[in-house]
């Protein structure tokens, strides 16, 4: 058996920059992870970094590569019939910049910097369960290549994703679930293709929306909006290319290159939240307490500010005995998240094609026009755009 101070579940974005920030500041964690490191570090997800994520990286010494490879971004494009128009985000929330850096490298450092600051991690944790979080001294039991294996901790932080153990591990009944499906869904395309844009677009067009997305100088990520449940042999690649050029078409010459695809899936969009992010000892972080919808690119950048709030928590209980920060780390936590939830809902109804089965779907599209040509024409609108997008920093 052995003990640490904190016990983290799970090597995703939440759980790896909060053993980062608690090392740097001499509290010890372990961090358990269910699948093997190379699967982790191929994951493909998200790949779009708000301006405080990436101060938060560089300011603990964990964004080099970061600032090596990843690309900067100052505007964003919206296309609708038939034109483009772009929205300067630098520009209206002073001078505050993106980078575009996938999340699998970003996981991928994260752990080679762990491991090479003498940070303990095991991957291919199975069977992981927590027990007595509502006690002093939690215990993580998990098996590893066989083996039944114990770690006793003072904090066990859930950062484990929507489908991880620790949110079901908290007793029924002690959380508030908000759970609402959007009726969208994704096909997300990455193929082996140079991009045909130097900023992402996206697309609203009465066929469904379309969204151009980077990644690097030789790979590039789709989207297109389908019904949920629609299975991905529902699209072969012909017809993905075919909606692509058609979705993204505009009328002044510019062209989609095509490529071959290496991956494509369907993914549903819900906004899902529970409250409190806390129960006991254990506190969740990440996508283990809310999912947004996909659409302004801000699971990645929650999680990481999840982090953030947890470990100046922890820190401020280990190493000043003052628990206000951790009393307070769900309602801290949640006014980012609900701001989060309700810009992404906004920005997905505001591109997607409203489906005909929406009450009054008619008179929807026209104000849903009328929004997007206020959006390009007013530096207001754009400016509130910006902040929410890039991401607001006065949380
Ligand atoms: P993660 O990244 O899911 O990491 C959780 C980790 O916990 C492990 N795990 C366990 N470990 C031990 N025991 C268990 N029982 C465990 N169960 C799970 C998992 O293997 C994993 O390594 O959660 P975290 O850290 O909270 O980070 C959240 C982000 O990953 C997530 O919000 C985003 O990736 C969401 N998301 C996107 N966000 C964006 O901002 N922009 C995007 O373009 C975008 N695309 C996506 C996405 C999520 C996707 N998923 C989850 C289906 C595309 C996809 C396909």
């Amino acid at each position: 058996m052995t003990h640490t101070c904190v016990g983290i579940v799970g090597a995703g974005p939440a759980g790896l920059v909060l053993a980062h920030l608690l090392k740097e500041q001499g509290v010890e964690s372990v961090v358990l992870e269910r699948q093997t490191r190379s699967y982790v570090e191929k994951r493909v997800r998200a790949g779009l970094l708000e301006h405080g994520t990436v101060a938060l990286l560089e300011q603990h010494g964990l964004a080099e590569r970061l600032r090596a490879r990843g690309q900067v971004h100052r505007g964003v494009e919206l296309r609708f019939a038939g034109r483009r128009h772009r929205i300067p985000y630098g520009e209206l929330y002073g001078g505050r910049h993106m980078v575009v850096y996938a999340q699998q490298d970003l996981v991928a450092d994260l752990i080679r910097l762990w491991v090479e600051r003498g940070g303990e991690i095991q991957f291919a944790a199975e069977d992981v369960s927590l027990h007595g979080f509502d006690r002093e001294r939690p215990e993580i039991r998990y098996t590893r290549a066989g083996r039944e294996q114990r770690l006793t901790c003072d904090f066990v932080a859930g950062c484990d994703g929507y489908h991880g153990v620790s949110r079901g591990s908290i007793p029924t009944g002690a959380l508030r679930v908000y759970d609402h499906r959007l009726p969208f869904a994704w096909v997300g395309v990455l193929a082996q293709v140079a991009p045909s844009t130097e900023e992402i677009i996206y697309a609203h067009h009465p066929r469904g929306f379309a969204g151009h997305m980077l990644r690097s100088q030789t790979v590039s990520r789709f989207y297109l909006q389908t019904e949920p449940d629609d299975p991905i042999e529902s699209w072969p690649d012909a017809r993905i290319w075919e909606e692509l050029q058609g979705r993204l078409a505009v009328d002044d010459g510019w062209r989609l290159r095509e490529g071959p695809v290496l991956e494509k899936n369907v993914t549903d969009m819900r906004s899902f939240v529970v409250e409190p992010m806390q129960f006991g000892r254990l506190f969740l972080a990440g996508d283990a307490a809310h999912i947004v919808p996909p659409t302004g690119a801000k699971g990645l950048n929650l999680a990481v500010a999840d982090a953030r709030v947890l470990a100046e928590a922890l820190l401020g209980r280990v190493r000043a005995s003052d628990s206000r920060g951790l009393d307070a780390y769900s309602a801290t936590c949640l006014r980012r998240v609900w701001r989060v939830q309700e810009f992404s809902s906004w920005m997905s109804w505001l591109i997607h094609r409203i489906p005909d089965a929406t009450p009054d779907a008619e008179l929807r599209r026209r104000m849903q026009r009328a929004q997007l040509e206020y959006l390009c024409a007013s530096p207001a609108a754009g400016a509130s755009f910006a902040e929410n997008y890039v991401g607001l920093e006065n949380l």
